[in-house]
């Protein structure tokens, strides 16, 4: 427990958000998987009204897990930059110390989450981002257009923003709660990639730590990627939208929660969502 405002709040340690849209190949057997592990997270599913049944699935399992396992479900696809965006609010207002990312699909390996959590906790990073282009990391049986775009996509974020994070686009992530605590997330307006390399630009504006921690990524056996044009093509815009917003003086101010003014200005929400659900 611990004073915040005018309440006690219940703190609670890490829990982790996985975003689905139609994963129910996937879903009962990664929460299984992070349900195993020696350490104890708390996961919060966020379901964009999957047509495959997946939430049906999590409420199923929310039997066998009570008080652990928790679901949101959206209308429709709303994309994955909002879909996190929620899970992040939820579990702010929840009290949890540590919120991670992970996606449903194994690509990231559940056993991660602890190193992720250790770099946080003792390593004394703020965001941990399990990364695939630092020593140690890579990834397995991942088709060469996909490799090709990811690595070219971290190089190019890097070449125009400078900023020191190898793998920008990396979706399995750590972030003490001080950090999300922080940023405006109303701000935050990506999607895709670009929600990934956004959210930890903002990390590295407000001065926070950041560390990569080493991960092999593997390509999904089972489901589909909902990976397409739009998402690439706002990430190849949004990069360098984020380097302009960054020139103006008041950038770091606008970035941060209660600064009362919009970070960006220009970017209609409603049209970015429109091309990149
Ligand atoms: N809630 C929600 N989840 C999504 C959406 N798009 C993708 N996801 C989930 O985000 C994670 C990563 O998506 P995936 O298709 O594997 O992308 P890829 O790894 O880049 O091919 C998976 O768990 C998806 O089910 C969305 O619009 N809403
Ligand atoms: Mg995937």
């Amino acid at each position: 427990m611990y004073f915040r405002g005018s309440t006690w709040t219940l703190c609670l340690e890490k829990i982790v958000i996985i975003p689905t849209y139609n994963e129910k190949e996937n879903i009962a057997n990664i929460i299984d998987a992070v349900f195993s592990l020696k350490q104890h997270f708390h996961i919060l599913v966020i379901d964009d009204g999957s047509p495959d049944g997946t939430a049906d699935l999590v409420r199923t399992l929310q039997g066998r897990f009570p008080g652990e396992l928790f679901l949101e479900e959206r209308k429709g696809k709303l994309g994955l930059g909002t879909a996190y965006i929620h899970g992040f609010k939820w579990s702010l207002q929840k009290g949890y110390r540590f919120i991670f990312e992970m996606d449903a699909d194994f690509s990231h390996n559940p056993a991660d989450l602890q190193r992720l959590y250790a770099a946080c906790k003792d390593g004394g990073a703020d965001m941990a981002i399990g990364s695939r282009y630092v020593k140690g990391g890579g990834t397995v049986n991942w088709p060469w257009d996909r490799i090709f775009l990811s690595k070219g996509g971290s190089l190019y974020t890097r070449l125009i923003t400078w900023m020191p994070v190898r793998d920008t686009t990396a979706g399995f992530v750590c972030y003490r709660h001080e950090v999300l605590e922080t940023i405006n997330l109303d701000q935050i307006r990506f999607l895709g990639y670009a929600f990934q390399i956004e959210m930890k630009f903002a990390t590295w504006k407000l001065g926070f730590r950041i560390k990569e921690v080493p991960i092999i990524f593997e390509d999904r056996k089972f489901g589909a990627s909902k990976m397409h044009k739009g998402i690439v093509k706002e990430g190849i815009l949004g990069v360098l939208k984020l380097r302009w917003y960054s020139l103006f003086k008041d950038y770091r101010n606008r970035l941060k929660k209660n600064a009362g003014t919009t970070a960006f200005p220009s970017i209609p929400r409603d049209e970015v969502l429109a091309k990149t659900k």
